[in-house]
């Protein structure tokens, strides 16, 4: 008992003299400069720490290594404020034409939608539901699928929150939706693309006709799907139609730092008219332009010209190639759960995001064990599962290796368990 006393004793005091020497060393300002060269050794010493997509097991981000022409795009306009839209002219007219692609993609008329790119799908949420309520819809309709952005943005603006639950497909109930509005009136319904669970698609066509109903407006969260479903429609997926074309959809997230392969940060939010996305417009008058667009301030036009430079090479056929590579292997792993005795799969999946249930065992436990093995899958929030979120950088024999790791580790924990 002593032994194990003076042990823990020891222990605690290295601990706190460690801390405190990296506390001087680390979290203090600096008093006087260290050498430019030392600095970057020590970065690039710690860079090497940090997991990469295309060498590492990062199976659970919606992340992926960027596509190498954006980031070449974004070394062109880092620098450039996208906030000055009239000393770097060339930054607006670059998002003036991202947000008319986007638009086009998403079923809207090209001329006459309006956006901007953001600094990921959180802030495209918020901005979102600030216009509705700036447009007089003062309730916010949560879906139980929804990311948890949509929930902070709601909490932030003080909206009125109506919750709706989900069907047992794990998508909107249409019912639920339809007796929470007679109870509570019209409001902002929010449908997703590609949720962050289980990568499943709202039946938005349906939302959207309700909405109408009952004098409601629809804003969708395509943040991951919004450059995945449309391809996957053109292939023919039995897929609803996510964006504009459905009347009452006033607003939708679409994210180019996902699956539309640019650097990090890049969101995006589209408008559907130009009159709608009018209250993220702000008076400043000491800007040349005397306004400012977004909820933020400066932007780097880095983004921008990223998702510019990467729709553009790509085109609508590269990103089908693409897609169609990422969902073919999703059905591989999703093939492998189905056939594992030991594994089960929550849903078909209807984007490349695979949700794994192992068999009388807890997900987070798996998680733990995989995490252990430098395997990063996600947990599947709503489902008690493991989430694999097939992006580019994500080959077949990758998860193929995976597939065993995860059927071994849920058999060893299985015996554990008995
Ligand atoms: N809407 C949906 C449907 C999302 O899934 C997410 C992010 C957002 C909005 C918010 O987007 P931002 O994170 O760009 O603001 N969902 C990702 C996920 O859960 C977030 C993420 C991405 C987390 C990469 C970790 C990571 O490594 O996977």
């Amino acid at each position: 008992m002593g032994k194990y006393c003076l042990r823990a004793i020891v222990i605690f005091v290295v601990s706190w003299l460690v801390r405190g020497v990296l506390v001087v060393l680390y979290s203090r300002f600096p008093r006087s400069g260290v050498d430019w060269r030392e600095v970057l050794r020590e970065l690039q010493s710690r860079a090497r720490i940090v997991p990469v997509h295309l060498l590492e097991n990062i199976i659970g981000s919606m992340t992926t290594y960027p596509h190498p022409l954006g980031v070449e795009a974004f070394r062109l306009f880092w620098h450039a404020n996208a906030n000055d839209p009239l000393v770097f002219r060339e930054i607006a007219k670059l998002e003036s034409e991202v947000v008319s692609m986007l638009g086009d993609l998403l079923g809207g008329d090209p001329a006459r939608v309006e956006g901007m790119i953001t600094s990921g799908g959180s802030e495209a949420n918020v901005s979102a539901l600030y216009l509705a309520r700036e447009h007089g819809y003062d309730t916010v309709y949560i879906p139980l699928n929804v990311h948890e952005s949509v929930v902070k943005a709601a909490r932030f603006l003080r909206m009125n929150t109506v919750r709706v639950g989900l069907g047992s497909n794990y998508k909107i109930s249409l019912e639920d939706l339809v007796e929470k509005l007679e109870k509570h009136g019209r409001g902002v319904i929010v449908a997703t693309a590609g949720s962050t669970g289980l990568g499943l698609v709202d039946p938005i066509p349906e939302v959207s006709k309700i909405a109408l109903e009952y004098e409601s407006i629809v804003h969708v969260d395509a943040a991951y799907g919004g450059f995945i479903v449309p391809f996957l429609k053109a292939m023919g997926a039995p897929l609803p139609d996510i964006g504009f074309t459905n009347e009452a959809v006033v607003s939708v997230t679409i994210d180019p730092h996902k699956m539309g392969l640019a650097p990090i940060p890049a969101g995006g939010l589209v408008a559907r008219s130009r009159e709608w996305f009018e209250p993220l417009l702000f008076d400043s008058s000491y800007l040349p332009m005397g306004y400012q667009k977004g909820l933020f301030g400066t932007r780097t036009g880095g983004s921008i010209a990223a998702t510019w430079a990467v729709i553009k090479s790509l085109g609508f056929d590269g990103y089908l190639n693409i897609v169609s590579e990422c969902m073919s292997n999703a059905v591989f792993l999703a093939g492998f759960a189905d056939y594992s005795p030991r594994l089960e799969l929550a849903t078909r999946p209807e984007t490349p995001i695979v949700c794994i249930k192992p068999k009388g065992v807890e997900a987070k436990r798996v998680l733990g064990e995989l995490w252990r093995r430098k395997w990063y899958p996600y947990h599947c929030g709503i489902v008690d599962g493991v989430r694999v979120v097939v992006m580019p950088h994500i080959t077949r024999e990758k998860l193929q290796e995976f597939a065993q790791v995860l059927d071994e580790v849920v058999g060893s924990l299985q015996a554990s368990n008995t």
